[in-house]
């Protein structure tokens, strides 16, 4: 008993210290059963998230923006992959995390359960929801888990390129002909209070908010993080010559902060829960994309076990 309390002191101790906790180091239980949710969500909402794009791959309107569309899917498929590997340093295989996400077990982010219309849509997520995950991953960077930290810096310089991709595309248009700014303005209706959902719910409801900054994996919480969002946003619009579809929107000049409406909270679990537009279509989807890349699986698989035979093999001989 007395071992574990001092193993508990050490281990809050390097926290606050800000070091790094890396895979071997001695963990509380939650602290591994938080990382493991909270990795792996992020995980999944980084394939998941390649569905709505992957949608206008092949409806780009020219090969700049097909390009650059491809390579900003890919980076996501990439993105997950290294938080998977995240995710498995804490002692959880793969297969486990893929199927919690595909019988409904695990959450991804909310954002991708909504449908891309338009192409002006591209615009929006890569503006809105790229710069939204930026913001919080950012802070990511400084989390207490060394592997999941050190995949955050990586991720968030993609992000960046992510997010620029999607501003000019609106730019384009809101320079365009004026259906084409109607396209922008309609897209950004649609995405905005989506993007807002995505920081969590608020400090109120979060349930992991308080612990998770204790152990420094949040280091700002769901409404911060959803403020400097507002804050930062509001100016991009502007510039665009769209405007927030926000009634309450105003400047406070006291605070320095822009003072928003209420978020519909009803739609945000809902959507959670599984019941948004495109859950149902989303899960499938991936499902589909398992069972077919089962062969794909099974060949590295082999291909590796062979390898390690020959190596074992050479070695026996040397
Ligand atoms: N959607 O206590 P809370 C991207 C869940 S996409 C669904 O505040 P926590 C990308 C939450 O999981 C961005 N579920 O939780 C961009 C919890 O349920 P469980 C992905 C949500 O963990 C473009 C419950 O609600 N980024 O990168 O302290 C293209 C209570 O919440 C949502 C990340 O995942 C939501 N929006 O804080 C492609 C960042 N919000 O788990 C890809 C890493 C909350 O108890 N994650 N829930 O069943 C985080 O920073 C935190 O997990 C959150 C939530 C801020 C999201």
């Amino acid at each position: 008993m007395e071992k574990l309390h001092d193993l508990q002191q050490a281990f809050q101790a390097k926290i606050d210290a800000d070091e790094k906790i890396e895979p071997k180091d001695w963990m509380p239980d939650a602290y591994r059963k938080t990382l493991i949710r909270q990795i792996s969500q992020h995980a999944h909402s980084e394939i998941v998230g390649m569905l709505p794009e992957g949608n206008w791959i092949s409806r780009a309107p020219s090969l700049r923006r097909k390009v650059a569309l491809l390579a900003k899917v890919q980076d996501e498929a990439g993105h997950g992959l290294y938080l998977y590997s995240a995710a498995e340093t804490l002692g959880i295989d793969r297969e486990t995390l893929i199927d919690d996400l595909h019988t409904g077990k695990a959450k991804y982010s909310s954002i991708f359960n909504y449908p891309t219309l338009s192409w002006a849509d591209i615009g929006a997520i890569g503006w809105l929801v790229d710069g939204a995950a930026i913001m919080n991953q950012v802070m990511l960077t400084r989390t207490s888990y060394g592997p999941y930290a050190r995949a955050m810096v990586r991720i968030c310089k993609e992000e960046s390129f992510h997010q620029r991709q999607g501003y000019e595309i609106l730019l384009t248009l809101c320079r365009g002909s004026e259906a084409q700014k109607e396209m922008a303005q309609d897209a950004l209706n649609r995405w905005w209070w989506p993007s807002l959902m995505m920081f969590g719910p608020s400090d109120k409801e979060s349930q992991h908010t308080e612990q998770s900054m204790l152990w420094k994996i949040k280091r700002k919480t769901n409404d911060e993080l959803r403020q400097q969002f507002v804050d930062a946003t509001v100016p991009q619009a502007e510039f665009l010559g769209l405007s927030i579809p926000d009634p309450d929107l105003k400047w406070n000049e006291e605070t320095g902060h822009y003072e928003f409406g209420e978020i519909n909270w009803d739609e945000f679990w809902q959507v959670v829960k599984g019941n948004g537009p495109c859950n149902r279509e989303r899960i499938k989807a991936r499902i589909k994309a398992h069972e077919e890349g089962a062969w794909v699986r099974e060949a590295a698989m082999a291909y590796a076990k062979k390898r390690k035979e020959r190596a074992t093999a050479a070695q026996k001989v040397a």
